[in-house]
This record gives C-alpha cells, sequence and structure tokens, in this order.
C-alpha cells in the first residue's frame, strides 16, 4: 500500500509586533502574577486583533496533488509536531522571523527531513536562505508549489524553484480552508483581490515582491470564493489587498456584486477613496465596517523624502471627514521620525487626529526592512543603530526600540518626543471618547484604542530602557 506524502506548511509567531507586545520586563525576572497577566494579555490581543490564517499558505495549502497531503501549522497557537513523520516541511519567510525560520529549518534537517523555504524574505534574500533549505522557491509559488510537490512524490525534488513570469491571477484558484482549525482565528474570511503596487514608497517592498504593474483576479471567481466562504464561517472578511481602491474601476464593480450577499467586511485603501464618492457609497452598502489608510506623514518634506507621494497632504483631511461619514471607520497610520519630521511634528499629528476624529490611529516610528530603498539609503548614511547584515536586528516590534537616527532630530529628543506623543493620543479618555464618537463598531474601536494604550505603554518602557543604555554608554 502507497501512503500519502505528508507535507507540513508553518507559519511562525513574531517576536512582537501584531503577534503581541515583547516582554515589557528585560533582563529582570517578573512576579508571576506579571507574567500571568502578560501572557494573557497577548493571547487576547492575539484572539481579538490580528488572529487571521496566512492566506499564502492556505493558498499553498488548496493545491491538490495526487499523493500528497498537506497540514497548515501555525506555530502561533502550537508547537511544531516533531512526534509525526513528515516527508516534506515547507515554512513561510517573513525577515522579522527568519532567524527562527532558519533554527527551525535546523532542527528538522537534523532529523532527516527536508525543508523547503518560501516567502517573502526568500524572495528577497534567496542567497541568505539557500544554506538553510533542501529547496528555495522564490517568489509567488502558485503554480512553483504545484510543480515542487508532483516532484516530492516522483523523488525528484529540486534544489531550487522559479519562475520568469507570475503567476496568472486569472486562472481559477479556489482556495480551501479544510486545513485551517477555525475557531482559532478571528476570522477564516481572507481574500486577496489582486497583487502588485503601482507606487514605490521607499519603507515598502510590496512593489518588489509582487511587481508594479497590478494583477487583478477574475471577478466572478472573487464573487463565488466570497459566497462560498460566507456559507461556513459568518464572520467579517478580511480583503488583505494593500490598496483595495487601487482600481476604482474594478472596485466599484467587484463590490457592487458583492452587496446582495450581505457580508460585513475590512480592508486597506488609500486615502483618495474620499474623493471616489461612487466607490464610498458601494463599499458602504456592500458592507464595509473598517478601513487600514497609511497616512504615513502629513509632512510635505517627509512625503517627498519617502516617495508618498499617491495623496497630497492638503486633501487628506477632507477625503479622511468623507469616509467617516459614509459610516466606515478608519484606521490611520502615521510613521513619526521620518526624513522631514522635527520636534514640532508630534503637534502637527495631535492637532491632524483630533481635527479629522480618527477612530483608532496608529504611530508607528520607521521600521527600516532588509531589501526596503529606505534601508539602504539608512545604510549608507550610516543612521543605522544595528549591524545591518544581522538579520535578527531587525525587529518588527510595536513602536518599540529605534533602529535608526532620525534625521533632524537627536535620537535622546526623539524618544522623549514620541513617547510624549503616543502618552497624548492613547489613554483612557481618548479610548472611550473615540469608542463613542465612532461612525460604527463602536465597541471594536473602544477595545483597539484600549489595547493601543496598553501596547504604547509597553513601546514606552522599552524606549525608556534604551534612552538609559544610550545616555550610560
Ligand atoms: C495580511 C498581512 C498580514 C496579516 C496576516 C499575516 C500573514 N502573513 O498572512 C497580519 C496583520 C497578521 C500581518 C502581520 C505582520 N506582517 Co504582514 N502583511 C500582510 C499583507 C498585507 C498580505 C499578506 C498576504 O496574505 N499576502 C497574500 C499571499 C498570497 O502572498 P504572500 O504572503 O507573499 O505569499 C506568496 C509567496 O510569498 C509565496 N510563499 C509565502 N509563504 C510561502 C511558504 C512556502 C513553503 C512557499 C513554497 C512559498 C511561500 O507563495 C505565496 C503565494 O504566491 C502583506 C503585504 C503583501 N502584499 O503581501 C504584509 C506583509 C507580509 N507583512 C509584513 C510584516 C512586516 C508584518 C509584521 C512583521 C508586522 C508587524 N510589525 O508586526 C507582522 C508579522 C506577523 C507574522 N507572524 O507574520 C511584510 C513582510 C516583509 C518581509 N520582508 O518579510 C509585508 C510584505 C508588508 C510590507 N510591505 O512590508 N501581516
Ligand atoms: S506602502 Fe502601500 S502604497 Fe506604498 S508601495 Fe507599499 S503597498 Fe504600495
Amino acid at each position: 500500500m502507497t501512503t500519502n506524502k505528508q507535507v507540513a506548511l508553518v507559519f511562525l509567531a513574531s517576536e512582537g509586533g501584531v503577534d503581541g507586545a515583547r516582554s515589557i520586563y528585560g533582563d529582570t525576572e517578573p512576579s508571576a502574577l506579571k507574567r500571568w497577566l502578560d501572557k494573557g494579555i497577548g493571547s487576547l490581543i492575539k484572539r481579538t486583533q490580528f488572529a487571521i490564517p496566512p492566506l499564502a499558505l492556505m493558498i499553498l495549502a488548496s493545491i491538490e496533488v495526487p499523493g500528497v497531503e498537506q497540514t497548515i501549522c501555525d506555530l502561533r497557537f502550537e508547537e511544531f509536531p516533531f512526534e509525526r513523520q513528515w516527508d516534506l516541511v515547507g515554512i513561510s519567510v517573513q525577515t522579522g522571523m527568519a532567524a527562527r525560520a532558519f533554527e527551525l529549518a535546523g532542527r528538522l534537517r537534523e532529523r532527516g527531513i527536508p525543508v523547503v523555504l518560501g516567502g517573502p524574505h526568500v524572495t528577497m534574500f534567496p542567497d541568505a536562505c539557500r544554506p538553510h533549505a533542501d529547496c528555495l522557491v522564490h517568489g509567488e509559488a502558485d503554480d512553483l508549489w504545484a510543480e515542487a510537490l508532483r516532484d516530492l512524490v516522483a523523488g525528484s525534488l529540486r534544489p531550487e524553484y522559479r519562475s520568469g513570469t507570475p503567476p496568472d491571477l486569472q486562472l481559477h484558484r479556489p482556495v480551501s480552508r479544510a486545513s485551517l482549525r477555525k475557531s482559532r482565528y478571528f476570522t477564516t474570511n481572507l481574500v486577496q483581490t489582486g497583487r502588485g503596487c503601482p507606487w514605490q514608497c521607499d519603507f515598502c517592498n510590496v512593489h518588489v515582491l509582487n511587481g508594479r504593474v497590478l494583477r487583478q483576479r477574475r471577478i466572478d471567481h472573487l464573487v463565488d470564493e466570497v459566497r462560498r466562504f460566507s456559507h461556513d464561517d459568518k464572520r467579517i472578511f478580511f480583503f488583505v489587498d494593500d490598496s483595495i481602491n487601487a482600481d476604482p474601476h474594478f472596485a466599484q464593480e467587484l463590490f457592487s456584486r458583492l452587496i446582495p450577499l450581505g457580508i460585513t467586511w475590512f480592508g486597506q485603501a488609500t486615502t483618495a477613496l474620499g474623493q471616489q464618492p461612487e466607490l464610498l457609497d458601494t463599499f458602504a452598502r456592500s458592507g464595509c465596517r473598517a478601513l487600514l489608510v497609511g497616512i504615513e506623514s502629513i509632512e510635505p518634506l517627509s512625503r517627498q523624502a519617502h516617495r508618498k507621494t499617491q495623496n497630497r497632504t492638503e486633501e487628506l483631511a477632507g477625503n479622511i471627514r468623507a469616509i467617516r461619514q459614509s459610516g466606515i471607520c478608519l484606521y490611520g497610520s502615521f510613521i513619526y521620525g521620518l526624513d522631514g519630521d522635527t520636534l514640532d511634528t508630534p503637534a502637527t499629528i495631535l492637532d491632524f487626529i483630533r481635527e479629522t476624529r480618527l477612530d483608532v490611529p496608529g504611530i508607528n516610528t520607521l521600521r527600516p526592512t532588509p531589501g526596503t530603498r529606505v534601508f539602504d539609503r539608512l545604510r549608507e548614511e550610516g543612521r543605522l543603530l544595528f549591524d545591518p547584515d544581522d538579520i535578527t536586528s531587525f525587529r518588527y516590534t510595536f513602536g518599540q526600540e529605534m533602529l535608526y537616527r532620525p534625521k533632524n532630530i537627536s535620537l535622546p529628543d526623539f524618544i522623549e518626543s514620541y513617547s510624549e506623543l503616543t502618552r497624548k493620543v492613547f489613554n483612557i479618555g481618548n479610548a472611550v471618547r473615540r469608542g463613542i464618537d465612532a461612525p460604527g463598531i463602536n465597541a471594536a474601536v473602544l477595545f483597539f484604542n484600549l489595547f493601543y494604550t496598553h501596547l504604547y505603554r509597553l513601546s514606552r518602557n522599552d524606549l525608556r530602557r534604551q534612552l538609559e543604555t544610550l545616555r550610560s554608554a
């Protein structure tokens, strides 16, 4: 009797960031009560905020190849099941988790289990990944993974899989959720309508990973997917596209056709939506409840310096007001510490948040990611605070320690002013006010703001420790 090849697909937890803040206790041993509280809050954050399954692995696990059985192991919720027999383990590698991915790969390979690495870090840094794997898959793997699995069955897995062209997203590739434990997640209704981004913000690498041309799936396929998903999971949908309104005509047609399905959804958009009244109305009527918008900066000099060109400073506030008036809540993400920012920037951000009544502000510091333009520039300018070749340095923590020197502000002054800014934006009074003020999903807005009040307190603790270290050096 031949048995199926057992393939595990692994998603790793990040050290901090949206997976929960890193420990606030530094080298000191916390009390049992504090540890318990920290763990409890961490798991609450996971369950309520961002506990969504990895779409990449849902897509790969949906590829059916005779003789292969695939299992998703989400290490945010479980330990890797070493006790089971695996014929192949595929690990999704993002830069912040690369060190952990390599460590797991090493442990598996010691046991004789072949390891495939894929995902954004592999696409950008194949040379650094090669020594840690039996096989690398470069780029989008929708077609390549089927090829690798067929080769596995034939006993001829190759060391590298790569294609000159990205997969054709017009083909029907139904996503299955059979290998997910649905109860773990806040929702399993994840849909991606297209890939690629026409803009080139210098702190982002989506245009490098997925190209600069927007490639879309077929609207019929998308409507079918949403209908099918909503049958067995009634929870909210998340459209993971980086800018769901990047092609307004496409979005208009898609979301008009979703109106009869009666779903609720959230996604990521540009604030230009405020100037697209027909689309805004369609979004609201198709069940859009909240959107994440990358405001990044309201300083024209910073926007220019970081190539954030898709919407203009003077239009931002009006657009945000228009979107909120349609009943859609906004999570507006800022970055303080960009190259045009000064010590006056926090006051401008505060005024902007008050004036626009943003529902959930996100006040981030710049996280220079290897493979982005800004990372290369900061390295050349000698402004990185960590060894650029040490991938474990580039933690994607939640507004925690600074990774670079701001251009116009000394590091200690920056840390103090950033901490002061987050203290003023996030406190219980503001959380309650924003919860009441929100144009919808008031409880969720309150909840988010309360969590952020907690998380930014942790961020200030980390920054204070960094400041003490700097001052004592
Ligand atoms: C939704 C999303 C999230 C969600 C869900 C997490 C997830 N990864 O599914 C949440 C909110 C939890 C999240 C968290 C974070 N995210 Co995020 N996220 C995204 C986003 C917007 C979409 C991801 C997605 O579903 N893409 C669709 C799938 C189909 O594409 P894909 O993931 O690239 O997968 C394809 C290939 O890469 C490859 N592949 C991927 N994995 C594997 C594995 C194997 C074995 C193989 C063979 C192939 C393969 O095949 C897939 C199909 O073609 C992307 C931006 C983007 N455009 O991708 C950022 C992105 C992935 N996130 C990023 C970051 C930095 C984070 C955080 C670290 C943020 C933070 N500060 O905490 C955390 C990390 C948490 C974690 N444990 O991963 C970066 C990663 C950059 C990098 N160099 O690694 C991205 C690219 C955004 C950016 N512009 O920088 N994120
Ligand atoms: S930040 Fe958003 S708009 Fe800018 S390049 Fe990345 S995905 Fe595109």
